[in-house]
């Protein structure tokens, strides 16, 4: 095993800008040669997950699918960007266990609830106001701010330029380039 092991987790509320930081992370390792993939709830929701709601065991299934997931791909030479709520501190401490001889670089996208609120890019907060949208994140059920995280981007105060900046600038050194 001579390839990159990599898995580059970012957890955060929903429209806190994880997929967004995570395409351009992506952009910027395949420039440096290196081959990537991102699982985020658009290819895995639908897809291998369809079968799993928002309650916290369907959320507890759905990281454990998505780690197993992550870790084939990575045998398989990619270097995986995964990016999902992933609300809950042992769940995400699990992905570890999973992973094992992986290096695992854990993101918290820190966007205040507030200011998801505001962007609501898809409509989901308002839903869960009026209480169409039950267990969402942020609003009717919870999430675990992650206390030692490995980068913390507070993407009300940084552009995504630098963010995207300080991850490359922290993996850059672990990979081989
Ligand atoms: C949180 C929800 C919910 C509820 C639908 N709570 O902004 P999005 O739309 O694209 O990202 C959110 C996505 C969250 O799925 P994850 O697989 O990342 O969640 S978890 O890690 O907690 O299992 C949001 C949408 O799905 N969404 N309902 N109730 N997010």
């Amino acid at each position: 095993n001579n390839h990159n092991s990599f898995l580059i987790w970012f957890t955060g509320l929903s429209g806190s800008g994880k997929s967004t930081i995570a395409n351009v992370v992506e952009l910027e390792l395949y420039k440096k040669g290196i081959k990537t993939y991102i699982l985020d709830g658009d290819n895995i929701r639908k897809g291998i997950n369809k079968d799993l709601s928002f309650s916290p065991e369907d959320r507890t299934e759905n990281i454990r699918r998505i780690a197993e997931t992550a870790n084939l791909m990575i045998d398989a030479g990619l270097v995986v960007l995964a990016a999902f709520v992933s609300p809950y501190k042992k769940d995400r401490e699990n992905i570890k266990n999973i992973v094992k001889d992986v290096n695992f670089v854990e993101i918290y996208v820190n966007t205040s609830v507030e200011e998801c609120e505001k962007r609501d890019v898809k409509g989901l907060y308002k839903k869960a106001r009026t209480g169409e949208i039950k267990n969402m994140t942020g609003i009717s059920a919870p999430y675990e701010a992650p206390e030692y995280p490995d980068i913390e981007i507070k993407t009300e105060n940084v552009s995504i330029e630098n963010a995207v900046n300080e991850i490359i600038e922290y993996i850059t050194p672990k990979l081989k380039l």
